[in-house]
């Protein structure tokens, strides 16, 4: 992809922009989520304008895509990181239609509700998770297991729908507080017993105007990303979790949308990172199918 850094392609706004986070000093276990974004990057084969099989769409003919390149991050200070990434993160959205994230741990997405906030207001999030990330009630710190809890208590969200949680946790009284607050779960044995497919059908009917789609890469089975830093067995497939991506893109009004959690160190043979490269090749494609057949 071409760079640009500003969020600009060849002097104009751009239809998608690309920024990288690597940071991961909000993560509680197995850090590498800051080799997260090169990883992502460095995992196609692919090259050329890329023609879609299922939408019958050469992705880079109908969508102008440049990448911003990384935000910059001071050394040991997960404060500085993320005040850098939101000033990074303002400067592009400016420039673009639809920002990427790569990430990173799942606390730069607060940064980046932030910056897609000043543009478009609070926004619709569909969140991809093993976890809730609403812990916090009595830890004021952003951290990934926080995230979506900050979130919510900075206004950036104005409902959301929490795909694939499973697991220990987080207690009753925290999901009860993300109900209370217009989060809607969606555990793995919601989606065994009537598919994902029927899940995702109902989250696009009921969300509405600019939309964010944030996906923790530990939703897919860790037989499928076994690169993260909170694994959880019992996941989606990387099957099913694409053809969400690609339904929701091709639905909802996505103003952005995010890969995060996926880290190297624990990674074999790329798998984790490629399925996070595929979940962002599935959002631009499906991007590039809405804009061709809505001109
Ligand atoms: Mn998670």
């Amino acid at each position: 992809l071409p760079a640009g850094p500003d969020g600009r392609f060849q002097g104009r706004s751009s239809d998608v922009a690309i920024i990288g986070a690597p940071i991961d000093l909000g993560a509680g276990d197995r850090p590498g989520a800051r080799y997260g974004p090169d990883a992502i990057r460095t995992a196609p084969y692919l090259s050329g304008e890329l023609y879609h099989m299922e939408f019958q769409t050469e992705i880079f003919k109908y969508l102008s895509v440049v990448d911003a390149g990384n935000s910059p991050v001071p050394v040991a200070s997960h404060d500085g990181a993320i005040a850098n990434l939101r000033k990074f993160a303002s400067t592009v959205v400016a420039n673009t239609d639809r920002l990427v994230t790569l990430g990173g741990d799942n606390s730069i997405v607060l940064p980046v509700l932030e910056a897609l906030a000043e543009r478009h207001g609070p926004v619709a999030l569909v969140h991809f998770d093993a976890h809730t990330d609403t812990w916090g009630a009595d830890l004021p710190a952003l951290t990934h297991a926080t995230v979506i809890r900050r979130a919510v208590e900075r206004g950036l969200l104005r409902h959301g729908h929490q795909i694939g949680i499973r697991g220990y946790g987080p207690p009753a009284d925290v999901l009860q507080w993300g109900e209370e607050n217009g989060l809607t779960c969606w555990n793995m044995e919601d989606i065994e017993e009537s598919g994902l497919t029927e899940v995702i059908q109902v989250v696009c009917e009921r969300v509405s105007g600019p939309a964010y789609l944030s996906i923790d890469i530990d939703v897919l089975d860790p037989a499928f990303a076994p690169g993260t830093g909170t694994p959880e067995p019992g996941g989606l497939t990387s099957r099913e979790l694409l053809g969400a991506v690609r339904t929701l893109a091709r639905h909802l009004d996505l103003v952005g949308m995010d890969v995060v959690e996926v880290s190297p160190p624990y990674d074999h043979a790329d798998i984790t990172a490629t399925a996070a490269n595929r979940c962002v090749m599935e959002f631009l494609a499906a991007t590039a199918h809405r804009l061709r057949t809505s001109a």
